[in-house]
């Protein structure tokens, strides 16, 4: 359902071109190449990220690898599902997004061509205006880890309402397991989860939920969901 488009490969062509003109440069006819190299600079007309909050974010982590295309290109995504393209590029293609950084290019992304979900917006429905608008509360969205067997962050505190995605980024396998120590029923599992593997739960209702690993019971941790502000 999402198009990818051939940005890369001229990207990539355009680079072998540069380091062949590059290595070339030394030994044979300086000047020849020199000028051959100018020629083949990338085209600057990419379409470029537009203003918005967090901007500077999303230049640093995403204007590496391809233009704001890919983005503006894509049908109006979901919070859930922009969080899944960033979480994409970095498990996918290894781009090397800071853990912070997540949730403030999503709400980027949202503000830039973000689909508000139709399901339970309280307040405000932010149609199409002009100007970015920030992020509903309530339709945030957070992100939890395992990694190094540990969940990280091991506590994490949401409104009502958050959409919180787990990754496991271990080798081995992981489960985000929450069982209500009343009824021993679990509130939450997402299973076992491979590597890259993610799964997403809403909490809409508040309290203390404690979770655990299925294969490791050391790993522990909590999501704190507060009521929510309105
Ligand atoms: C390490 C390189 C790299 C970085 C950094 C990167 N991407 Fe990508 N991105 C890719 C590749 C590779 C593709 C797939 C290209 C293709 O198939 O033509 C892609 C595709 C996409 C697509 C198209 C849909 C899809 O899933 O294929 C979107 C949207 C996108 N990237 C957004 C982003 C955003 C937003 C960021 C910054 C948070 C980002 N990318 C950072 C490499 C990267
Ligand atoms: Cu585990």
């Amino acid at each position: 359902m999402i198009r990818p488009l051939i940005a890369p490969v001229t990207f990539c062509l355009a680079f072998a071109a540069l380091v062949a003109g590059a290595v070339g440069a030394p030994s044979a006819a300086p000047k020849a190449s020199a000028s051959h190299v100018v020629s083949i600079t990338m085209p600057a007309a990419v379409v470029d990220y537009k203003p918005g909050a967090n901007l500077a974010l999303v230049q640093a982590n995403c204007a590496v690898c391809h233009g704001a295309d890919y983005v503006y290109n894509q049908p109006p995504l979901t919070k859930a599902q922009w969080t899944g393209e960033v979480l994409k590029m970095r498990n996918a293609y290894k781009a090397t997004i800071p853990d912070d950084a997540v949730e403030k290019i999503v709400e980027y992304l949202m503000a830039q061509n973000g689909k508000v979900a139709s399901a339970p917006a309280p307040t405000a429905v932010v149609a199409q205006s002009a100007t970015p608008v920030p992020a509903p509360a309530g339709a945030a969205a957070a992100i939890v880890q395992a990694k190094g067997f540990k969940f990280l962050p091991a506590s994490l505190t949401v409104a009502a309402g958050t959409t919180v995605t787990f990754v496991n980024e271990d080798e081995a396998q992981h489960s985000f397991t929450a069982v209500d120590k009343t009824n021993g029923k679990p509130n939450f599992d997402s299973g076992e989860l491979s590597k890259g593997g993610k799964w997403t739960h809403v909490f809409a209702k508040a309290g203390t939920y404690e979770y655990f690993c299925d294969d490791h019971a050391f790993m522990k941790g909590k999501i704190v969901v507060t009521a929510p502000s309105s």
